[in-house]
């Protein structure tokens, strides 16, 4: 084994195996779950791998399809199914799981929380000896009614991360673990000849999986539900996109400039036929930008709860709600940041405008997408994608 392959954590090409066995036969036995019996075997052929291992059963989106209207997977096959209308019930969580899944969600943590001693004996666990609240000199930027005692602020730490957790849709270690498995040229010959919207209905699917996935993040994250619906559309729509630039760079291979893509690491030019170069490029680069600030899974977990919960939205009908709960996940993080001797972080991080920049060329390149291919807009992306991206004028 190389320096490198000992310091990114490769393996013997026979553990390599037996592991890629192992994810395929996940991903097989997940495609079949997802696909609830209702394709031909040669339309789950026909269909880009769904990226769902690790999801909790409970929140599958076959499992909460009926209950939230945050469900249109590409997994499930439902681009075909009538546009959903926004602006209804709040986002239900599946209760009679709820249990169940909390008890999943603290065995996990008990594990991660192990793991991490192990792995990171550096830092120091974030989530114990908790300063007396008064010591926290920090609250003094709270208003009166929004004042944390210690243990809310553990909670609220806790819940930022279990919500990160339970939600990433890939884990660091696998992501890790796979990260020199690249595209052979050929491969990548055969992405970059497919045809423009076949490529991008492929990549519309992946990125709807993905945001449901953050649609989970936020219903679990605490205070969100009990926003308005109004405002918990508001936000997502606002986040989604920025949530999943976050994430990718967790899928992100810095040192040879790949992102995780139906199973292997891919290069910028696999997306070439996708005809927007100058987006993928400013996604690359803004992975590139979070991989150099080495942020934890707690770190990320925060940066994408306080972008998510950004209080400056113009539609927000009840901002102030939203604005308590950013600023209670702010001071949580800097007492995460505190403990772990990483307050740097919090200027180093991303400002808002480049995030939102990128999804402004995101949508900019999507209408274009509809304007050249409007049927295939219509007819074969998903809801979900529809319902955050597409409004209707532009499909009218
Ligand atoms: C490759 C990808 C961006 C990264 C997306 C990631 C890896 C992000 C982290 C999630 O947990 C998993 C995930 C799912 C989908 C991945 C995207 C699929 C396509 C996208 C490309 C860069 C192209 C985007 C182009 C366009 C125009 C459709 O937006």
């Amino acid at each position: 084994m190389s320096r490198d392959a000992v310091k990114f954590g490769r393996m013997s090409k026979k553990q390599r195996a037996i592991l890629q066995a192992e994810v395929q036969k996940l991903l097989k036995e997940q495609r079949t779950e997802m696909s609830g019996g209702l394709q031909s075997p040669e339309s789950q052929a026909e269909q880009p791998s769904t990226t769902t291992p690790e999801l909790p059963h409970s929140i599958q989106p076959s499992a909460w399809s009926c209950h939230s209207r945050w469900d249109s997977s590409c997994s499930t096959r439902s681009c075909s199914l009538p546009r959903m209308q926004l602006q209804r019930e709040p986002l239900v969580l599946h209760t009679s799981d709820k249990a169940q899944e909390e008890a999943t969600v603290r065995k996990s943590y008990l594990r991660d929380q192990q793991h991490q001693r192990e792995s990171e004996n550096v830092r120091p666990n974030v989530f114990h000896n908790l300063e007396p609240y008064c010591s926290l000199n920090f609250s003094s930027c709270l208003p009166p009614e929004c004042m944390v005692s210690a243990t809310e602020l553990e909670l609220l730490m806790q819940n930022v991360v279990f919500a990160h957790q339970e939600t990433c849709q890939f884990r660091q270690e696998n992501l890790q673990i796979l990260r020199w498995e690249t595209f052979s040229p050929g491969e990548m010959q055969n992405f970059q000849q497919k045809p423009m919207d076949q490529m991008w209905e492929r990549c519309v699917c992946h990125i709807t999986d993905a945001i449901q996935y953050i649609v989970e993040f936020a219903k679990r994250l605490s205070g969100f539900m009990e926003l308005n619906p109004n405002d918990q559309i508001v936000l997502l729509k606002a986040g989604a996109m920025e949530l999943l630039l976050i994430r990718m760079s967790r899928a992100f291979n810095c040192y040879n400039n790949t992102v995780f893509f139906e199973g292997k690491y891919a290069h910028l030019e696999l997306f070439h036929s996708l005809g927007c170069s100058d987006l993928i490029s400013s996604m690359f680069d803004f992975s590139q930008l979070l991989c150099t600030l080495n942020l934890s899974e707690h770190e990320m977990a925060f940066f994408s709860a306080m972008t998510l919960l950004n209080p400056g939205h113009p539609w927000l009908q009840e901002k102030h709600k939203v604005d308590i709960l950013y600023r209670k996940i702010h001071l949580a993080f800097r007492h995460l940041l505190r403990r772990t001797h990483r307050e740097f972080i919090l200027m180093k991080l991303p400002e808002k405008e480049k995030l939102s920049s990128i999804c402004q060329l995101h949508q900019e390149k999507l209408n274009i997408f509809l304007q050249m291919y409007p049927s295939i807009a219509w007819e074969r992306f998903p809801p979900l994608y529809k319902e955050l991206f597409i409004s209707e004028t532009e499909t009218s």
